[in-house]
């Protein structure tokens, strides 16, 4: 009889990246029954689709791993100080292997809807291959960047040209050898690909909307002596990573910026510099709060960029006039501003001059000239953080569905649940602050704590465990709050759904950071699950 029948499974796990991946070998470890579904044809999430040239993680490699599994952590060998996409996929792939991860996913298979059965506190799962799954409990695990976004642009199906997103790039490759290639968005995508593409193609046409800044990575390869440094080092650098706010070892300068004299504020800003990429936005810890301090840390960028590239009118557009520095995540370069020295790359930029349409041959910008292309390149982001949750079609209590209850932003509690969705649980996503820090570690923290909470409804014989109305309306306002105490409301930068006509202008990370975060969802859960009901 289908009505009283036991579940198929434990728990569902929807998505195969860093978070998901630990979710199910976490929650095996529980002796529950786990059943993964995974869009891509095999692990890796972000890393399996963002396979453009150039594609690079801006978390040093060393940091960017798990640090559940103490031989994993001292197995595996990184080889340079930010690994590359086809690296980080690779060690996905050895975890996955590792701890068998493999055989509890389906791959190649979308998940349509998640609907609550509220009788029996079940959910049903039916997936884009006609499968469905009843289970207790459902964990996304969906990826803050997993839903990309191509603009409407008029005419983009008349282009003759090969089109490609960065985000759901060919698995073969792209070979732009010989072609006219134009690079649309200059985001941390296009700013990674942009050199690459420009070494391999006849010409390279950037269209950038808004210049963004970007910090060179100071990549390098590393060697044995370092790696055996560096895993020496791991239980203090993770005790450290764990309480910082961007979930690495890095602290701030530790005055503000203007409590020390020019000379050592400059050398601060000098070593970080030299440290490389989105670091920058921390050098000192009022540079994201103090708009004096921002321009500061902008004016010694500026300088920077500006002594990269020869021309002085290239420059002038490289230099972002709309945002303060860090109030989008600074971009992890290589090679960046040095590419508009050369021949053959040209920067368009389309504020003065912006697309009107896409023709066969190539892009018609507003003052009439056609920029001839073989080859187009979307770098134009994402749907970030709740476009992967509006794929699915998820009814909660009474059948509401979950894009209604977050028709005006993202509505949970500890970015972990929403009221009228009991048993749904969101894995680094809106709500917390995983797009703020290294999310590796951010997975890690949240899957332990859901595992946690798992337990203690089994130790109490409890059936279910559902986010208070009062609870999720507190959330939502200290995330608001606490971005609202910030420069990041200044930026219109996918944070706030900004990059996405119709979205509302909602701040959807936690902006406090790993470390406090930790703190909050710890004691919540000491507290006994405060601000949740737990049922039956
Ligand atoms: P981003 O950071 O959202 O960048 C997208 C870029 O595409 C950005 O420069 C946009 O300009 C541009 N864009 C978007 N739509 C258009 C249209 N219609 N016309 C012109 N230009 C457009 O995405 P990424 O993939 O680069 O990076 C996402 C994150 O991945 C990144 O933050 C890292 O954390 C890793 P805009 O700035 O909106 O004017």
């Amino acid at each position: 009889d289908g009505t009283t029948s036991a579940p198929d499974v434990d728990v569902v796990v929807v998505g195969a990246g860093v978070t998901g991946l630990y979710a199910v070998h976490r929650l095996r470890g529980l002796g529950l029954r786990v059943r993964g579904f995974e869009r891509g044809d095999d692990v890796g999430g972000v890393w399996f689709w963002n396979r453009y040239p150039g594609a690079r993680c801006d978390v040093e490699s060393v940091d960017y791993s798990y640090s559940f599994d103490e031989e994993l952590q001292q197995e595996w060998d990184w080889s340079e100080k930010y690994a590359a996409q086809p690296e980080i996929l690779r060690y996905l792939g050895h975890v996955a292997d590792r701890f068998g991860l493999r055989g509890a996913y389906s791959f190649g298979t979308s998940v349509r809807s998640a609907e609550l059965d509220e009788e029996r506190l079940l959910w049903t799962v039916r997936t884009d291959r006609g499968e469905t799954v009843t289970a207790r409990f459902c964990v996304f695990a969906l990826g803050c960047l997993s839903a990309t976004h191509a603009p409407a642009i008029p005419g983009m199906a008349d282009f003759a040209g090969t089109t490609h997103h960065t985000g759901a790039w060919p698995h073969e490759g792209v070979d732009f050898t010989g072609l006219r290639v134009g690079v649309l968005g200059t985001g941390s995508s296009g700013i990674q690909a942009v050199p690459l593409i420009a070494g391999q193609a006849a010409h390279l046409t950037v269209f950038q909307r808004s210049a963004n800044y970007s910090v060179p990575a100071g990549n390098r390869p590393l060697d044995d002596a370092e790696r055996a440094r560096q895993k020496a080092g791991y239980a203090e650098r993770r005790r450290l990573s764990r309480l910082s706010g961007g979930g690495s070892p890095h602290a701030a300068h530790p005055a503000r910026t203007f409590e020390v004299p020019e000379e050592e504020r400059r050398a601060a800003f000098e070593e970080r510099w030299r440290l490389g990429g989105v670091l920058y936005s921390k050098t000192f810890p009022d540079q994201l709060t103090d708009r004096a301090a921002n321009a500061a840390a902008r004016a010694f960028w500026e300088e920077k960029v500006r002594a990269m590239v020869d021309d002085p009118a290239v420059a002038d557009l490289l230099v972002p006039v709309d945002h303060p520095i860090g109030t989008k995540r600074i971009v992890t370069d290589s090679g960046y501003y040095a590419t508009f020295n050369r021949p053959d790359v040209r920067l368009v930029g389309l504020r003065e001059n912006p697309v009107e349409r896409i023709e066969a041959r190539g892009v018609r910008l507003a003052d009439g000239t056609l920029v001839e292309l073989d080859a187009l390149v979307l770098a134009t982001g994402f749907d970030a953080m709740t476009g992967a949750v509006d794929r699915i079609e998820v009814r909660g209590r009474g059948g509401r569905p979950l894009k209604e209850a977050w028709a005006a932003g993202p509505r949970t509690y500890l970015g972990l649940g929403t009221d009228g969705f009991p048993n749904l649980f969101h894995l680094a996503g809106a709500g917390s602050p995983s797009v703020m820090a290294n999310v590796v570690l951010c997975a890690e923290q949240h899957v332990d704590w859901l595992a946690g909470c798992l337990r203690h409804l089994e130790a109490h014989g409890h059936r279910a465990i559902e986010a208070r109305e009062e609870a999720v309306d507190g959330w939502v306002a200290e995330c608001r709050d606490r971005a609202a105490a910030t420069l990041f409301m200044e930026a219109d930068s996918w944070y706030l759904g900004a990059n996405i006509p119709g979205r509302p202008r909602v701040f959807m990370p936690f902006v406090g950071g790993l470390g406090v975060y930790g703190e909050i969802i710890a004691e919540v859960a000491e507290a006994g699950y405060e601000g949740f009901d737990l049922i039956g």
